[in-house]
């Protein structure tokens, strides 16, 4: 196992959806043992505590189709900046949501300094909607769209840059909850999907396997993955904002946390939409937890 300098950054953050209590993210995952467990395997961890998230701000216009947009542009802006900051005193940035929303922030620290970042994107939901095609306005359905290119100017142009990452470079593990607009999206611009189907037909193993090789021939530079705690079956995580059963299994998600690590691609991750108030005695955050000691290199025997 490769030591790791892992640079942990709260982002205790609600802005992205509508339902309370995903802003103590952090402090759950952090209640849960995650520095304990980490430095347990042997990696030096350092804890940046969280980033400085506003109250809302009055008075600002309300668009419906991007809700709570300049609080989210504040976010993603702080949030990617700290993220630069760890890759330029070369630390592994472990990111703690927090909704998903955060993953703009995340994207726009990274794609700077990889130019061919492969990303898996573990989630219930494909993150892929517009401003044009948005059901509910919440920007936490937008994070994998605008880091492509597509969405909000402001949120598109975070840090100044853009795209963050190709399309052709994610891979969506667990998707059973997809919108008409992010199906033809996923299509249009050729990004590869296993859905809960393919999972079930082939098997995680299969799954992991083919994903890893599929990045490896597109020669990326770095992985990153984040992880919607949604992604799993809310049978293990019932502390999520919009649990979609049929999801994946405790062991399928460790396997799979397991395989990457195998790898050695890994360089940076994220797990997010953990919220305590929704939780039963934060065992989603336990989940969480347990996950980092699969992908950070834990053995069973
Ligand atoms: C839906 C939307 C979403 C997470 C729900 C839901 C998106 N596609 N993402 N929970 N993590 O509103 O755009
Ligand atoms: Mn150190
Ligand atoms: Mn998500
Ligand atoms: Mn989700």
């Amino acid at each position: 196992m490769n030591k790791l300098n892992i640079s942990i950054i709260g982002v205790p953050t609600d802005y992205g959806q509508t339902r309370r209590g995903v802003d103590m993210g952090p402090s759950a995952i952090r209640y849960a043992g995650v520095v304990e467990r980490l430095e347990a395997i042997g990696h030096d961890v350092h804890d940046k505590g969280d980033i400085r998230v506003s109250q809302k701000q009055e008075g600002t216009i309300v668009d419906k189709q991007l809700l709570n947009l300049e609080e989210v542009i504040d976010v993603s802006t702080s949030l990617a900046n700290n993220v630069n900051e760890a890759l330029e005193q070369k630390e592994f940035p472990l990111v703690f949501g927090g909704d998903h929303s955060i993953a703009i922030g995340t994207l726009a620290g990274l794609g700077e300094h990889y130019k061919n970042l492969g990303v898996i994107w573990f989630d219930a939901h494909a993150d892929l909607n517009t401003p044009e095609t948005t059901p509910s306005g919440n920007i936490h359905g937008m994070p994998l769209a605008v880091s492509i290119g597509l969405g909000h100017e402001r949120l598109v142009q975070i840090r100044n840059y853009a795209p963050k990452i190709k399309p052709e470079n994610v891979i969506i593990i667990g998707a059973r909850s997809v919108d008409p607009g992010e199906r033809e999206l996923i299509r249009q611009q050729g990004i590869k999907v296993y859905s809960m189907h393919e999972i079930d037909r082939l098997g995680m193993t299969r799954v992991i396997e083919d994903a890893l090789a599929y990045l490896r021939e597109r020669n990326v530079d770095g992985l990153h993955l984040s992880l919607d705690l949604d992604g799993l079956d809310p049978l293990y995580t019932p502390g999520v904002g919009t649990p979609v059963p049929g999801g994946i299994t405790y062991r399928e998600s460790h396997l799979a946390m397991e395989m990457i690590q195998e790898s050695g691609m890994l360089t940076s991750a994220e797990f997010v939409e953990v919220n305590p108030i929704l939780d039963e005695k934060n065992r989603t955050a336990d989940v969480a937890v347990a996950l980092m000691g699969s992908l950070f290199g834990e053995t069973l025997v």
